[in-house]
Parts: C-alpha cells; sequence; structure tokens
C-alpha cells in the first residue's frame, strides 16, 4: 500500500478570492433559511464544492485549511482516494440489504479490526449502529441488560448527543437541551470531573467524590458509567493524572460497567489508536463513531464478550446498523490508521501546534490555558479570575474564517477554540493555519 501521506493533500490554502461567505454561498444560504429548518446552527456559512487533502474547496473557489475535520470525523481527509474508491465499487455492487436480513462480509472485517485493535486484553464482540448518540444509547442497554440495573452516572461537562436518553446524558444546557425537556433524571445522575482548571479538586478529592455519588445513590443502581478519554464538546477536557483509572477502578469495584466514550477521541486522534490509552484504561465497553467511517454513518459499541452477548437475540439492530457502504468506508480508514505514517504524522501535527500555541500562555494574560494531546488541541479564553470569554473567542474564531483557516469553539463556557486537523494534514499546512490563528489572537488582545 503507498502511504497515507503520499496519496494526501495540497499547499495552496489558504486562499480567498472573494469577501467570506462568497456571493454563491451567500446566495445559497439565503435558500437555506427558506427550505432548512432554525434550528440548525452553522460554524461558517459557505458551501463546500470539494476537498483537498486537509483543504475545502467552496463554491465561489476560497480554498480554507481544514482545522475541523467536520467534527473529528474525516480523519483521512473529506476526500481520501481510497475510501471514494472502496465506497464508489460497493455502491455499484449493493447499497443495502438489513444485516438483520442478510449478511455481508465487511461487517465482519469492520468488526475484527475494532475487536483486536480496542484497549482491553480480552475476548470481544462489536455490534454496528450508525450513529455515536445510537452507540451510546445501545452501550447503555446492554448494560441495563447484563446488570439488570437502571442508571448511567455520566460527568459534568459530558457531551453524549443529542438522542432523548444522550440528551440528558449531556451536561451542557445551551443549546443541547433548552427547552426539550422533562429529561429521565431518574436514569442520568452526574458527578465531577475534576476539571483541572476550575474544579479545585484533585485527583483523589474528586475521584472521593464520584464515590460519594454513587454511594449516594447506591451502587447497586447503576448499570454504567459513561466517561471521555478526553472531553470534547465540553472544552478538550484532559483528564487530570490517574483520573480515569480511577474511574474504572471506581465501577468494576461497584460492579458498574465502564464506557469508554472515544468517539470524538478516539482511532488515531491523540496520538495513540484509542485516547484511553494514554491513561492505561480499558472499557468494558468502548464506543467509536465520527472517524471510523470518514464521515459515511457508522458506529460501534465493542467490548467484553460476556456483557455484549448478554443481549437475546434480536435485542440489537437498526435499519441501517453497519450499513455496507459504511462498513467500505471503515475499512478504508483503516488501511490509514494501520499506516504507521498515520499517528507519527500526528506526533508532528501536535509538535506544530504545541510550539506555536503554548508560549501565549505566559505571553497573553487572556490565554488561560493550552491543552490536548495528538491532533486534538486546544486554547481557552478567559480573564485571570477565569471568567470566561466566549466574545473573545467568537471573534477570533471569525477572523480565523476570514482569513481562510476553519476552527471551531467549544467548551460549556464557549470559550474555547478547539483544533481538530485532519490526521494526514501536512504539519506544514497546520502550522500555516495556527500562525494565522495565532495572528488573530495578538490583533484582537492587543
Ligand atoms: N459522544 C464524545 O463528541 C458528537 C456533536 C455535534 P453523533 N459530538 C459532536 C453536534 O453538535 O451535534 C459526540 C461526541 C461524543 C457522542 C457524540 C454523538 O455522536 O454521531 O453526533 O450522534
Amino acid at each position: 500500500m503507498t502511504s497515507a501521506l503520499t496519496e494526501a493533500t495540497h499547499l495552496d490554502a489558504p486562499v480567498i478570492v472573494t469577501e467570506i461567505p462568497g456571493p454563491r454561498s451567500a446566495a445559497l444560504h439565503a435558500e437555506r433559511t427558506r427550505a432548512i429548518t432554525d434550528g440548525f446552527g452553522v460554524a461558517l456559512p459557505v458551501f463546500i464544492d470539494h476537498a483537498d487533502g486537509a483543504v475545502l474547496v467552496d463554491v465561489d473557489g476560497n480554498r480554507f485549511i481544514d482545522l475541523a475535520s467536520g467534527i473529528a470525523v474525516t480523519s483521512v481527509g473529506a476526500a481520501h482516494p481510497r475510501v471514494a474508491e472502496r465506497v464508489a465499487a460497493q455502491a455499484a455492487r449493493f447499497t443495502h440489504t438489513c444485516f438483520m436480513v442478510t449478511e455481508y462480509e465487511s461487517f465482519i472485517r469492520v468488526a475484527e479490526w475494532l475487536n483486536a485493535r480496542v484497549p482491553g486484553d480480552w475476548d470481544k464482540r462489536t455490534a454496528l449502529f450508525s450513529t455515536g448518540a445510537e452507540a451510546v444509547e445501545n452501550a447503555v442497554k446492554i448494560a441495563r441488560k447484563h446488570t439488570g440495573r437502571p442508571r448511567v452516572l455520566v460527568l459534568d461537562e459530558a457531551y453524549h448527543g443529542r438522542s432523548l436518553l444522550t440528551m440528558a446524558m449531556t451536561a451542557k444546557e445551551h443549546p443541547y437541551r433548552t427547552g426539550f425537556g422533562p429529561f429521565p433524571e431518574d436514569v442520568v445522575v452526574r458527578a465531577t470531573n475534576g476539571n483541572r482548571l476550575r474544579s479545585g479538586l484533585d485527583t483523589d478529592e474528586a475521584l472521593a467524590e464520584v464515590e460519594r455519588v454513587i454511594t449516594e445513590h447506591g451502587p447497586e443502581m447503576f448499570a454504567a458509567m459513561v466517561v471521555e478519554p478526553i472531553q470534547g464538546e465540553g472544552g478538550f477536557n484532559v483528564p487530570q493524572p490517574s483520573f480515569l483509572a480511577g474511574l474504572a477502578e471506581l465501577a468494576r469495584r461497584h460492579g458498574i460497567v465502564f464506557v469508554v466514550d472515544e468517539i470524538q477521541a478516539g482511532l488515531g486522534r491523540t496520538g495513540r489508536m484509542f485516547a484511553s490509552e494514554h491513561d492505561g484504561v480499558a472499557g468494558d465497553l468502548t464506543l467509536t463513531a465520527k472517524a471510523l467511517g470518514a464521515g459515511l454513518p457508522i458506529s460501534a459499541v465493542t467490548g467484553r464478550a460476556d456483557i455484549m452477548n448478554s443481549v437475546h437475540v434480536g435485542g440489537l439492530g437498526g435499519t441501517y446498523a453497519g450499513n455496507p457502504i459504511a462498513c467500505e468506508a471503515a475499512l478504508a480508514v483503516f488501511e490509514v490508521l494501520d499506516d504507521p505514517a498515520t499517528l507519527a504524522n500526528v506526533a508532528r501535527i501536535e509538535s506544530a501546534v504545541r510550539d506555536r500555541l503554548d508560549p501565549l500562555v505566559a505571553e497573553i494574560a487572556v490565554v488561560a490555558d493550552v491543552r490536548g494531546r495528538g491532533a486534538m488541541l486546544a486554547i481557552e479564553f478567559a480573564d485571570t479570575d477565569l471568567t470566561p470569554r466566549p466574545d473573545l473567542t467568537a471573534e477570533i474564531s471569525r477572523a480565523c474564517h476570514q482569513a481562510g483557516v476553519l476552527t471551531l469553539t467549544t467548551g460549556t463556557h464557549g470559550n474555547v477554540i478547539r483544533l481538530l486537523p485532519p490526521l494526514i494534514a501536512e504539519p506544514e499546512l497546520v502550522a500555516r493555519g495556527v500562525d494565522i490563528l495565532v495572528a488573530a489572537i495578538r490583533e484582537l488582545t492587543a
């Protein structure tokens, strides 16, 4: 196989040839508002014509450096030739059978790859679904069936989806929950995430607090504890040292299924295949989605065979679960992830970003923190008393967009800019994008 990196991408970005958004994007956006519910937001209202490695080209011919990857989805870029080939070939053979009606081989191959790579030195089984929220919902179903217990423990600042149960598991009120209640609060119980910057707790104190919550509700009430190894929508919160391991130990001691939600942080994003590997932790169940299908909808629950097989025949499924075109996309993604050049490139991306952002913490008062791992890095803006600065954050992100760099904001307080370049992005291109970000920060904080 040729290297993932030789197949990718070109360096001629950013190239901005119109105002942003350009006239064709603006016209389409006006049509959009007449056709599409106002319920969808948009980070950058430009319409994409095609992608080129880590470059997005809009309908006006502007070329953006992609530091978003469609929220950690297009890790191999949004137009990887192997994905395109496999998807096209599968679409020509058949688009769907429903795996519960008749079977196809690619479903097995995806499951085998996940069983082999997901942390945990034990016999595993995998179930495929379509979205991340569906994987989370199914992990809870499986844990309930296995334990006979009702509740789910989640953490402050968690994000697990927008479906009714996963919305209840998600912490942030606006925009995710506003007006959509009531929530199954009897089911979902929340405990501290020991946020390094804001919780005021060290690892032991945070773990004691989590155990207090478990004891208060009764351990026998909890089917599952669901945690992100690095919180994504919550602000790229890296757990304190030993916190994840402590949570895993707590869960096991109390007979609670330990579920690691690797939907945003997994599959090479943090420089290891799974983010939980940085903490030496393995979920009883591990959840993947997003990067798994390079944009084709596919998600997975992978875990201990005895837990996965505790469900009765027919208890799991979904019309599109493990759709064959999405499975082919996943197999193409695996070819890229199994190429050692890919994770090596993530390390180079991390250095390029860190070299540029780390010094700002000492230099600029309103830069409160730089954090993350691999190609999942973020910068937080707050006053010296830690009052969040979402206004400034939005302004900086907008300035990047105007200059041709696609950045996203995140965080409980909306005061974090997160960088999620494709894992195959040239470090030189990412560096150019981050230089533009740094220039915007300097200009808007001067
Ligand atoms: N778990 C850790 O990050 C999705 C949300 C985008 P779905 N995060 C992006 C938005 O605003 O809707 C996510 C995640 C973690 C679960 C999910 C849910 O995955 O594929 O969006 O359902």
